[in-house]
């Protein structure tokens, strides 16, 4: 569970920097909120998959609850690491599963939406250099309602990643659930 630690750390960075004391406690306390926080958006556990080559394309990863009273939506994602940035799904195309880009990823109201291996994604096309396991970059992500918002991606190691195919649903075991809820 190394990793897992390892996630904590930044992740516990992360909300640091947003101003939050821990993501079980934000809605009630946040007595310094950051605009982000202001506006009732949580980013939990934001993970990449590493990539063995240069050139290469990779997948972002994370849960965005909405605890604001306004239905949002994730209508971007930038960054310097990658060429371009575009928000993904998965859609059956007969009995394979391939990759779309999506305009925006809705994030109703009082709802967690989760992006993960085999469902929505953030996808990094051409990375300026390989993703490497242990390593964070930083990622800005943009909603219609709370803006833009900070966060550090940690790159974890993948097993299964088996070259270019990340096309295939995943056989990923579940995330950890940190916070028993
Ligand atoms: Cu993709």
């Amino acid at each position: 569970m190394t990793w897992f630690t390892r996630m904590s750390t930044a992740l516990l960075l992360a909300v640091g920097m947003m101003g939050l004391s821990g993501c079980e406690t934000v809605a009630s306390t946040a007595p310094l909120a950051s605009s982000a926080d202001a506006k009732g958006i949580i980013i939990h556990r934001p993970w990449a998959r590493a990539t063995p080559g240069s050139g290469q394309n990779g997948v972002v990863f994370l849960t965005i609850t909405n605890r604001s009273d306004l239905d949002d939506r994730l209508v971007a994602a930038y960054g310097t690491m990658a060429q371009t940035i575009e928000l993904h799904t998965h859609v059956l195309d007969g009995p394979v599963m391939k990759m779309r880009a999506v305009p925006y990823i809705d994030i109703p109201k009082g709802q967690s939406v989760e992006l993960r291996p085999g469902g929505l994604h953030i996808m990094l096309i051409q990375l300026q250099s390989p993703l490497k396991e242990g390593s964070s970059f930083p990622l800005t992500l943009e909603l219609a309602h709370a803006g833009r918002m900070s966060i550090d991606v940690i790159v974890k190691g993948s097993a299964i990643t088996n070259g270019q195919d990340h096309t295939t649903p995943s056989r990923d075991a579940p995330l950890p659930h940190p916070h028993g809820h």
